[in-house]
């Protein structure tokens, strides 16, 4: 049985993760739009698994007993300088999602509900790959510079390449 602060601190993660998946939507429309193919479908990809992520939470609260809430969907920025900005956007806010899964972590454990706690293992590990994820992209998209046109065309064949590869999980 989820105790009501975690239940409303699961429900604020819903939010965050709902969140997510507009984001990676907005960036994906964005790199669409631009002709860089290759990126659009990597974050679409991600788009949908924010959106897994959302679910699973979702289930979740219901599942121990609590209300799940459908989050306010909030819009995200719609617009882009360039792929670095884009990119180094995107691992803020995974920074920001690692920070709120830690906090969420630790009220498990103050509250003693070792259930949620077992559960947000997941998102724990899940961070930490996206974290790395999103840094490898980062560090390529110095390697190669993002602002000539031959760059760009690499980096979109490079995140196409990492849409069509197996997830870590
Ligand atoms: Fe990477 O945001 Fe979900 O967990």
């Amino acid at each position: 049985m989820l105790t009501k602060k975690v239940e409303a601190a699961l429900n604020k993660q819903v939010e965050m993760e709902g969140y997510a998946s507009n984001y990676y939507l907005s960036a994906a429309s964005w790199c669409d739009s631009k002709g860089l193919q290759g990126a659009a479908g990597f974050l679409y990809g991600h788009a949908d698994e924010e959106r897994m992520h959302m679910m699973k939470l979702f289930h979740y609260i219901n599942d121990a007993g609590g209300h799940a809430e459908a989050p306010n969907v909030k819009q995200p920025p719609l617009k882009f300088k360039n792929l670095k900005e884009l990119f180094t956007l995107v691992f803020k806010h995974e920074v920001e999602v690692t920070k709120a899964i830690n906090n969420l972590v630790d009220l498990c454990m103050g509250e003693k509900d070792h259930s949620s706690y077992n559960f947000l293992q997941w998102y724990v590990a899940e961070q930490h790959e996206e974290e790395k994820l999103f840094r490898t992209v980062l560090e390529k998209i110095e390697l190669l510079g993002p602002d000539d046109t031959r760059g760009l065309y690499w980096i979109d064949r490079e995140l196409a390449a990492l849409t069509a590869a197996p997830s870590a999980e």
